[in-house]
């Protein structure tokens, strides 16, 4: 996620393209394709030949011009795009907040799960059009795909918040995520 400027917003109507995962207007947007995905997925062999074949993209964000800022309340589509590693859903990174405050997800189109890590619990919330997912201070979050059709969420956000990455490549998520038997089940994953 980009920052734009410190300069408070005005007022400002966002209209939401829900079908195209879309915001107008329109702020920074971001394609994640499997490359970038490094070492999240369990089956890494998987993974590097997904990579090497066509490298596909797992999800996008689109964000309004509500810039990453302290004070501020940016917010952004989520999609992502049905599918698996091997057997593991496709599945955003997954981050951590370093300042820690709460998040608010609404489900908006498809069919996905909010998986939550405090470090020592896992929660999962499935999430449809017209849930609210609530991320409380603290919870690492990773959202995943778990149906046939693109997912979407509406996240928003505190603006001063930040985004680390690497706690997650470190302690996982303490469940991983896998179509098994034409259900979805959560497997352990102890680091
Ligand atoms: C979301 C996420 C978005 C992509 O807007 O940033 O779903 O997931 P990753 O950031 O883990 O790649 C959010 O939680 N913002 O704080
Ligand atoms: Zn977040």
């Amino acid at each position: 996620m980009s920052h734009f400027s410190a300069t408070p917003l005005d007022p400002l109507l966002v209209t939401m393209d829900i079908a195209a995962g879309r915001m107008s207007p329109p702020g920074p947007t971001m394609v994640r394709r499997m490359a970038d995905l490094e070492g999240l997925f369990a089956d890494q062999a998987a993974w590097a030949r997904s990579v090497e074949s066509d490298n596909p993209v797992v999800y996008e964000v689109s964000s309004s011009p509500v810039p990453e800022v302290p004070r501020e309340l940016p917010h952004s589509i989520t999609t992502i795009f049905p599918g698996a590693c091997s057997n593991e859903l496709y599945m955003t990174k997954g981050h951590q907040h370093p300042d820690p405050q709460g998040e608010i997800y609404l489900g908006l189109s498809g069919v996905g799960g909010l998986l939550m890590y405090d470090g020592t619990r896992t929660e999962w919330l499935e999430m449809r059009p017209g849930t609210i997912g609530y991320i409380p201070p603290g919870w690492a979050h990773r959202s995943v795909n778990t149906h046939d059709e693109p997912y979407r969420f509406l996240a928003v956000y505190p603006g001063g918040a930040g985004h680390d990455y690497g706690w997650v490549l470190k302690h996982g998520m303490g469940s991983r995520v896998v179509a098994r038997d034409g259900g979805v089940h959560l497997l352990p994953d102890p680091r």
